[in-house]
This record gives structure tokens, C-alpha cells and sequence, in this order.
């Protein structure tokens, strides 16, 4: 069932002992509103915990906060989490077990019994400061500082169409009421990178092709290339920006070799292309500028479907 953000804040008020999930490939908006929501519950006085299927990166770790310890879950709330798929190796323990969802993705699935979704939200962290505001409970700086890098994050640094009125308003006053390590986040976030992955990015610049007349570029992250620049693949977040930044492109694919044969495919679009249309032919899908599809077959044969696909919808602009 949707509900409304009185009705989600009310979910909180009447909620005890809360598992919080997040989503697989953890990014700055899932661990973000993740631990923001842990330290509003810890402020109601609740137990709660964040649990996520894989690791945090290191580079999270500012956004965490100790937990409840050990408890047995009542209530279980999923944010950002659009899909149970995304919930990796925690998905066969709570299908069917999640309450509330809190999320911003127009695609989510509804497989928690109540969803408190805004598809024009920047980020799972906007909707959930909307709810907190609801709630009327101050935010603390470190929750401050997580819905911050929620929005950051989704926004690209608020370079994207989503950093709307609204998300800027609440950076604003997230700016002005608390110690917020404005700059020293950015930095993190969107600057600083691993020896390794400069490395990768480098590597993968060098064997950067281009079709189409330069309107379409590639880059092929395979696992040789993984293995030779020792770079994990959660280090390959935001790699699909990449063959983008080159002058004249339209349409920027990123390959991602899983296993022999078989290919994750990423798409971005510029501008005009639509990608999730291309995607959408190979059996994938996504957002308009942002899209992705998995593809089995040889590395030339997997190129080739790629390129044709991308031609097909270039002759539309
Ligand atoms: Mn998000």
C-alpha cells in the first residue's frame, strides 16, 4: 500500500526494534538515509540496525554509527531499495518481512506491505528529512551530514536535473543549522579517488572506442583489467560517467565482464538520447539518461548488438 509521508512518520512512531536494509553495491543515499533513520529511531528511544548485504566501503565509514547490538526484528524497514533483488544475500530472509519501504525510485516494486515513495525526490535521504521533519525530532549534525550525503550523492554533486527547488532548499537549511563538513564531503565523495582506481580509469581511457562517428563510446572493464590494476568492483562505481566526458558523445556504454561470455552493460546519454529505450530492446531498462542490460555472447559479438542498438537510436534525434 502507498502511503504519504504523516502516514510513514507515523509507521516510526508506533515501530519497535527495526532491522533498517539497504541496498547491495551500498552507495552514499542508501548508507546515508540507512544510519540517519538508525539515529532517529535511537532518539525515539527504539533499537534499530543497519543491515546491508555486502561490506560498507571505507569511505562510507563517516556516515555510520554504532548500533542497538544484538535484538530480534519487530519491524522492517528497506530504504532505497527499489527492488527486492537489490537486497542481495538478504533477500530469501525478509521477501515478505519488509514493512516500510522509504524510497525516491519511480520504478520501486511495492513489495513492502506500506512504501512511502516520491519519485520527485532527489534522493531516498529527501524523503526520509521530509519524514523527520513530520516527526518534528531535531536532526543531529551526524544526521545532518548523512541526509547531506544522500542528496549529494543522487544529485551527482547537484549537476543533475533531480537537485531540484527542494532538494537545494533542504541543503540550505541542513547549512545553516548544523556543523556540516560541507566541503571536506564533496571532497570525499566526488574527488578523491584510490591509487587503484585512478589507475583503472586510466587503463580504461587507453582503450576507449569510438563509433558512430564519435557519437558513441565504449570502454570494456574486464576481469583482466580488474586484476591487473588489483581494484575491487565496488571501486568500479561511476565508471559509466567516464566515456561520456569526451566532447561530441551521445550515448556512453560501459561493459562490465562478470564472467566469461557474459557482460553487464551500463548507458548514459548526454543529452538527447534515450538509453532506457536501447536498453529496453536488450531485455534491460532503467531511467532515460541512465540505463543498463546484461548481454551473453562473445566480446565482439556483444559490441556489435551494442552498436547497432545505439545507431537505431541515434537515426531517431
Ligand atoms: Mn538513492
Amino acid at each position: 500500500m502507498r502511503i504519504e509521508i504523516a502516514q510513514a512518520a507515523e509507521c516510526l512512531k508506533q515501530c519497535e526494534d527495526v532491522y533498517i536494509l539497504i541496498h547491495q553495491s551500498p552507495d552514499g543515499d542508501c548508507v546515508g538515509a540507512g544510519f540517519a533513520l538508525m539515529q532517529l529511531l535511537h532518539a525515539m528511544g527504539k533499537r534499530a540496525k543497519v543491515l546491508c548485504p555486502e561490506p560498507i566501503p571505507a569511505r562510507y565509514g563517516f556516515l555510520t554509527a554504532p548500533d542497538s547490538g544484538e535484538f530480534p526484528a519487530k519491524y522492517v524497514i528497506g530504504v532505497d531499495v527499489a527492488d527486492l533483488q537489490l537486497l542481495g544475500n538478504l533477500r530469501s530472509t525478509y521477501e515478505g518481512h519488509v514493512d516500510l519501504c522509504i524510497d525516491h525510485h519511480i520504478s520501486n516494486t511495492d513489495y513492502a506491505d506500506r512504501v512511502c515513495v516520491d519519485p520527485d525526490a532527489s534522493a531516498a535521504c529527501q524523503v526520509l528529512y521530509e519524514i523527520i521533519q513530520a516527526l518534528g525530532i531535531p536532526l543531529t549534525d551526524s544526521m545532518a551530514a548523512c541526509i547531506y550525503t544522500g542528496i549529494a550523492t543522487d544529485t551527482g554533486c547537484f549537476k543533475y536535473e533531480n537537485a531540484t527547488a527542494r532538494a537545494h532548499e533542504i541543503v540550505a537549511k541542513l547549512k545553516r543549522e548544523h556543523a556540516l563538513p560541507y566541503a571536506r564531503i564533496n571532497r570525499n565523495m566526488f574527488d578523491v579517488k584510490s591509487l587503484g582506481r585512478l589507475k583503472m580509469e586510466r587503463a580504461v581511457m587507453e582503450i576507449m572506442e569510438f563509433y558512430l562517428d564519435g557519437r558513441c563510446t565504449m570502454i570494456c572493464v574486464t576481469q583482466d583489467i580488474l586484476r591487473q590494476m588489483q581494484v575491487e568492483e565496488a571501486e568500479l562505481d561511476g565508471i559509466a560517467g567516464l566515456p561520456l566526458q569526451v566532447e561530441g558523445v551521445e550515448v556512453g556504454v560501459t561493459l562490465k565482464e562478470k564472467e566469461p561470455g557474459f557482460y553487464k552493460i551500463s548507458m548514459r546519454s548526454a543529452d538527447r538520447a534515450n538509453v532506457s529505450r536501447i536498453c529496453g530492446q536488450l531485455g534491460g531498462g532503467g531511467h532515460v539518461k541512465a540505463a543498463g542490460c546484461a548481454l551473453r555472447g562473445t566480446l565482439s559479438q556483444v559490441k556489435e548488438i551494442l552498436v547497432r542498438a545505439v545507431e537505431q537510436e541515434l537515426a531517431l534525434l
